[in-house]
């Protein structure tokens, strides 16, 4: 019971849950709850009971860390059972968030109060899961099967006033929740009380069937295959169809084999690698971010606009600085136009609107960054441009002021060497759309202090993105990667895949779009301008722009966009040139199943994050998911491609990688000696982690591969 404290008020047992940070549903939780609510059943002079919880968190849900592993008793829907059969009536007392299993504990109760701020929801959708403590079955009963069902298919919480008005709740406390509950309890224990499961057939009636299934047909239609959707949809026809014990029964089951679905598996790791990313390697939790009260951007292109936006969003003032006002015009007129098009959605009032446009002060000129607590350049992607506004932000910045460049390949430390101040000078690595996309690389070149770093992660965290710290070298993370992602896509236009074809095999995996339909939306330029700067080349994709298409923008690139279309086209006259590149390099064409493609684009980026994670340049293999996630569309529920990478095996990934290099002659194509390690260990890169999402993932490919 040391989770749980026991105490009497007057005749009223009062059960505190004290689980540091969040209340998590973990066995001794479990335990001493039955425990408590037993105790208070023998004791004569207990006539009601309250259960209230310490801390931020009433109960953030079942402790996910122990999913996957063997159960231990007592079991949550068990200990639920007894709560609601206390012949004693028993009231919730809700504070902060009770999500999941927390709010299944609040439904088994007899009544709920809870505080203004309150949040309810049942989140198990997004670990790929269903509610597994009797959620299915209570909340329908409770609110009515409509509301319950999308309640749970968004995994949203809602706000305690919303709850009042569901009827989920019975009571909001005004300040003191304790005496509420308390309160609560001891005017049910002078009456009869109706536990949720009691039928309510006002509720149950065959309108509500009806509109239930309207919502299920759509919900199904939009799941895309995902099992999870499916169980829910079946364990609330359940409501309508098997009494309490049977629907629990049911959920039961479809829980338990939703827990063991690889797509679970993998949304939970996530879930766990993004709350690892705090944890900075090599950095003392107690160092202390410097304040950040406002923030200056310079370029108003199309990333320095969207940084600014996530500036005015977080409520932070932020001076947006070009070097030309008809530049300087055309950004604020993106930005306006922006901020119009979700005014017109519905997802901005037109005030906040005003408000966000009035933090964005336009100005000419770097020295308008001189009072700034951060400054972020966004200007042209070239070094010396680059070092040049640096060694000006030296002059003009206030001391200790963090210097950021928003570059997303370029070594930070020379940019750092154009001031006296390296200590100050990170990059911070937003991804385009910067006001949508949640990741920033928060790059950290040797030389940077501990506290600037942590500026920048805590900054990042208030403007609502994931940050995750990276190493400095060449493309950071996740643009290394995708580079050997890009060069695998053109081997295969040479070797006889056509773009269509590589595209569909990334779609069919989960992306929202593959490498071919992404460059062309991009603008094909900006990779050639690169290789140029580079000394590099592609054949195919070098010849695409030689002939001008440089993708959606000119009306055709690796595809026809005809009158502006956003979707593409084949093209017959780039799949004629692709052929002909292949036969001037003496490529013999053959066919690729898509299950190849998949790999052959796949394999090198893992062997890409295997050297990453060698070099330090990323902490851990979570990380690289997070990044690929947030950044790059990486489906969640194929957990990154790291975990897609250990369940495919990295001894397969290996020897296939083997035979590539062997074929092409390319010498990044051999396996790095960590996949080549750890491939003959037999082990995975979750061996890599200590953190709780870390538990040894089976190995079994999601799809046959070769
Ligand atoms: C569930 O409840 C299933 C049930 O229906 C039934 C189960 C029974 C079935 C039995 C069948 C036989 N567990 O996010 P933060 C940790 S599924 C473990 O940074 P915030 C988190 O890892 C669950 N740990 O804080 C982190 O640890 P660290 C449904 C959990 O203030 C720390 O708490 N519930 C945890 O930004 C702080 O977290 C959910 O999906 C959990 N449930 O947000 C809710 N929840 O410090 C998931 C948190 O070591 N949680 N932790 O890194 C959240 O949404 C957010 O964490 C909060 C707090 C909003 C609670």
């Amino acid at each position: 019971m040391d989770r749980i404290r026991y105490q009497l008020s007057g005749d009223v047992a009062i059960v505190t849950i004290d689980h540091p940070p969040v209340n998590a549903l973990s066995a001794g939780v479990r335990s001493g709850l039955a425990q408590a609510i037993a105790k208070a059943g023998d004791d004569p002079s207990v006539e009601a009971i309250v259960i209230a919880a310490e801390g931020k968190a009433f109960i953030a849900g079942a402790d996910i860390a122990e999913f996957g592993k063997p159960a231990l008793p007592p079991a949550l829907p068990d200990v639920l059972n007894a709560i609601e059969a206390s012949p004693k009536p028993v009231v919730a007392a809700i504070q902060g968030v009770a999500l999941g299993g927390g709010l299944e504990v609040a439904l088994a109760c007899h009544g709920r109060v809870a505080l203004p701020a309150a949040r309810l929801g049942l989140p198990e959708i997004r670990l790929g899961l269903i509610p597994g403590a009797g959620g299915t079955q209570r909340l329908p009963r409770l609110i009515g099967p409509v509301r319950a069902f999308s309640l749970m298919l968004s995994g949203d919480p809602v706000p305690a006033e919303r709850a009042l008005d569901w009827g989920l709740v019975d009571a909001i406390a005004s300040d003191d929740l304790l005496m509420s509950a308390h309160d609560l309890a001891r005017s049910f224990a002078k009456g009869a009380v109706r536990p949720v499961t009691s039928a309510r057939d006002e509720l149950l009636t065959a309108e509500q069937q009806a509109a239930f299934e309207a919502s299920a047909e759509d919900a199904l239609r939009k799941s895309a295959g995902m099992p999870n959707v499916a169980a829910l949809v079946e364990a609330v026809r359940n409501v309508f169809a098997l009494p309490f014990e049977e629907g629990t029964a049911a959920e039961r089951r479809l829980f338990l084999s939703l827990i063991a679905d690889e797509r679970s598996q993998a949304l939970r790791h996530v879930f766990f690698a993004e709350r690892e990313i705090a944890r900075v390697p090599a950095m003392g939790p107690q160092m202390r971010p410097r304040p950040i009260a406002t923030a200056a951007v310079i370029g108003a292109g199309t990333m320095g606009g969207g940084i600014a936006m996530c500036f005015a969003n977080a409520g932070i003032p932020v001076t947006l600085i070009e070097t030309a006002q008809a530049a300087l015009d055309s950004g604020l007129n993106r930005i306006a136009a922006i901020y119009d098009m979700s005014v017109s959605r519905g997802s901005l009032t037109p005030e906040s609107r005003q408000t966000r446009l009035a933090l964005i002060t336009p100005a000419i000129g770097l020295p308008a960054a001189a009072t700034a607590d951060v400054v972020i350049e966004a200007a042209f992607e070239e070094m010396s441009v680059k070092r040049e506004i640096f060694g000006e932000l030296d002059r003009v910045a206030k001391p200790g002021a963090i210097l950021a460049s928003n570059t997303s390949y370029l070594d930070v430390q020379t940019m750092a060497t154009a001031t006296r101040r390296p200590q100050d000078v990170l990059g911070m690595h937003f991804f385009s759309p910067a006001n949508v996309m949640k990741l920033l690389e928060i790059v950290r070149p040797q030389g940077v202090a501990d506290e600037a770093v942590a500026t920048a992660v805590a900054l990042g965290r208030r403007l609502g993105k994931l940050p995750v710290v990276v190493g400095n070298g060449f493309g950071f993370v996740g643009n290394r990667m995708l580079e050997q992602r890009t060069r695998a896509a053109e081997r295969l236009l040479v070797a006889g895949a056509m773009p269509y074809e590589v595209d569909r095999a990334l779609v069919d995996f989960g992306f929202k779009m593959g490498p071919f339909a992404m460059a062309d939306l991009a603008g094909n330029d900006i990779g050639w301008r690169s290789r140029k700067a580079r000394g590099l080349t592609a054949a195919v994709a070098d010849a695409i722009c030689e002939a001008g298409w440089f993708g959606q923008k000119t009306g055709r690139g690796y595809y026809r966009y005809p009158g502006g279309a956003r979707t593409g086209q084949r093209c017959p006259e780039v799949e004629a040139l692709i052929m002909r590149i292949s036969a001037e390099l003496g490529a013999s064409r053959r066919a690729f199943s898509r299950a190849e493609i998949l790999s052959r684009l796949l394999d090198p980026m893992v062997n890409e994050a295997a050297r990453i994670l060698d070099e330090g340049i990323a902490a851990r293999p979570g990380d690289i998911d997070v990044v690929w996630i947030h950044g790059y569309n990486w489906p969640a529920w194929r957990g990154g491609p790291m975990f897609w990478a250990d369940r495919v095996g990295l001894d397969i990934i290996a020897k296939r990688l083997e035979g590539q290099a062997a074929e092409v002659g390319e010498k990044a194509l051999e396996p790095a000696p960590l996949l080549k390690r750890l491939a003959a260990e037999g082990r995975g890169f979750a061996s890599l982690s200590a953190g709780p999402g870390a538990e040894a993932a089976p190995r079994k490919a999601l799809e046959p591969m070769p």
